[in-house]
């Protein structure tokens, strides 16, 4: 080898650990990162994709600590239920929330990139790194798992009728405390099935309501 094309290999090997190292930071900045806070002794059901969570979150803006949401001030103090892993939460706290145990504290960085982004949302500026305490009260399994289906599935035929569903959708209700009209359980099982009865015959096989079955996270 050459002085020059030596030469010419070492800056080779520079410019590439160079471009290596800001691949490298430009990957870890979009990371979410989990501090656990508080972890109870006994972990009875970690989370899963599916999972219907109940929470607590307080979020603030990391730049100044700005409290721009607060669920036990919000919606007369009580916590969320969402379903995990599909969309119903900003992307960085479906990450953030993965494997957490009931009774778990957590504190959860969510770069931009996987929280408001570029625009923000209001009252959250854009480009802000987001920081959120949550403590996770519950975890339910469901309402995409195939326990869930078979809850629903009352005469046990591996089918789903548009009947099973509502009274499903009415017993949540009712175990949540929440009035809703005959119209709302229409609406929701109507839309349901517009999502997932691909086969149009009016009832939802276990393969087409368990979408969730594969974990993408
Ligand atoms: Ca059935
Ligand atoms: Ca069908």
């Amino acid at each position: 080898m050459s002085e020059r094309s030596f030469l010419c290999f070492i800056l080779c090997l520079q410019v590439l650990s160079a471009f290596v190292s800001l691949i490298w930071a430009t990957e870890s900045t979009d990371e979410v990162k989990i501090e656990v806070l508080f972890l109870p002794e006994n972990c009875t059901q970690k989370v899963r994709k599916g999972d219907l969570l109940h929470a607590h979150y307080d979020g603030y803006l990391a730049k100044d600590g700005t409290q721009f949401y607060c669920s036990r001030s919000a919606q007369a103090g009580k916590p969320h239920w969402f379903v995990h892993g599909v969309g119903e939460v900003i992307k960085g706290l479906d990450i953030g929330l993965k494997d957490m145990c009931p009774g778990e504290k957590r504190k959860i960085t969510v770069p931009p990139s996987l929280a408001f982004g570029e625009k923000g949302k209001d009252p959250v500026p854009p480009n802000a790194t987001l920081i959120f305490d949550v403590e996770l009260l519950h975890v339910r399994r469901g309402p995409r798992s195939i326990e869930a289906f078979k809850e629903m599935d009352l005469d046990n035929d591996k089918i789903l009728t548009k009947e099973e569903v509502k009274q499903h959708l009415k017993m949540e209700a009712k175990k949540l405390n929440v009035q809703k009209e005959e119209s709302y359980f229409n609406d929701v099982v109507t839309d349901v099935f517009r999502r997932n009865d691909q086969d149009a015959d009016g009832t939802l096989s276990i393969k087409e309501y368990n979408v969730y079955e594969h974990d993408e996270l």
